[in-house]
């Protein structure tokens, strides 16, 4: 099975990224490029044939492609993203996304954001965070009820989206923070916590039946405890350095959308 992930170049502008829970300091533009290519040849070197669209120079945050839309195998959402310097962002990904699936779209006064849907199986967990409304849930459980997902709101304390707080890593395991949201929501899978030093730590990218290694994590290199945590319970984690694009408040799973080919 083919997979492909769309990616974007970053902004000249990311310094003026939005920032919600950190600070703002310098991001190192070159370093940031160097990290981001090294993101997009690990994707290659695992097989997924990455789609690199160009820079948005008005679009500061624009590299994040996660934020735009959500990939199922029946079709892919259009967001409508919460924060204002990123609404027009979902414009630059059409034409890409709609050689791969059918577009449907959360329309105003629904906003969401992709980092806050979290898909496992047909179950889809929406963080209510500052970006995303109990409008846009109600829109995308009417789209995706025909497809019989079940949308289930979860909410989050401070941090800027669900996956921050929690990702799906395979194996009906899921990574999560528990300072950022309440385990028990979910029970029904194992649970690996983050290391406590490494609160950003619960964003990992799964990456499922890659001909070369199977099920795959890529994750960041710096959280080295966390890292160690999932390799002691057997994932398959390639590490990459994603500490510059962190300032942005970036993190690996929203520099990528994963669009696998549906035979
Ligand atoms: C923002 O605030 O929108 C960007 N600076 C960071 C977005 C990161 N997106 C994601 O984790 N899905």
């Amino acid at each position: 099975m083919s997979i492909i992930g769309i990616t974007r170049k970053i902004s000249p502008s990311i310094n003026k990224c939005k920032l919600s829970h950190i600070k703002r300091v310098p991001i190192n533009y070159n370093v940031a490029i160097n990290q981001h290519n090294i993101y997009e040849n690990a994707l290659r070197d695992i097989g997924v044939n990455v789609i690199s669209l160009p820079p948005l120079d008005d679009f500061p945050d624009s590299v994040f492609v996660e934020d735009c839309a959500i990939v199922f195998n029946e079709c892919a959402i259009i967001t409508r993203p919460g924060d204002i310097s990123r609404v027009d962002e979902t414009k630059h990904i059409l034409d890409e996304l709609s050689k791969h699936r059918k577009l449907l779209n959360i329309s105003d006064p629904g906003t969401l954001d992709g980092g806050d849907v979290m898909c496992i199986g047909k179950k889809i967990y929406v963080g209510m965070s500052n970006r995303s409304n109990t409008t846009a849930l109600q829109q995308l459980s009417n789209l995706m009820n025909m497809y019989d997902y079940k949308v289930i709101g979860v909410s989050l304390r401070e941090c800027l989206h669900l996956k921050s707080a929690v990702t799906y890593i395979g194996r009906n395991t899921v990574l999560l923070n528990p300072s950022w949201i309440n385990a028990s929501i979910f029970s029904d899978y194992n649970i690996i916590y983050i290391d406590p030093t490494e609160p950003h730590a619960a964003n990992a990218l799964l990456i499922k039946q890659t001909k070369k290694y199977g099920d795959i994590i890529i994750f960041p290199t710096n959280y080295i405890k966390t890292l160690a945590k999932l390799e002691n319970n057997g994932f398959n984690v390639i590490s990459v350095p994603i500490d510059e694009l962190a300032k942005a408040e970036g993190a690996v799973t929203c520099s990528s959308l994963i669009i696998r080919k549906v035979e």
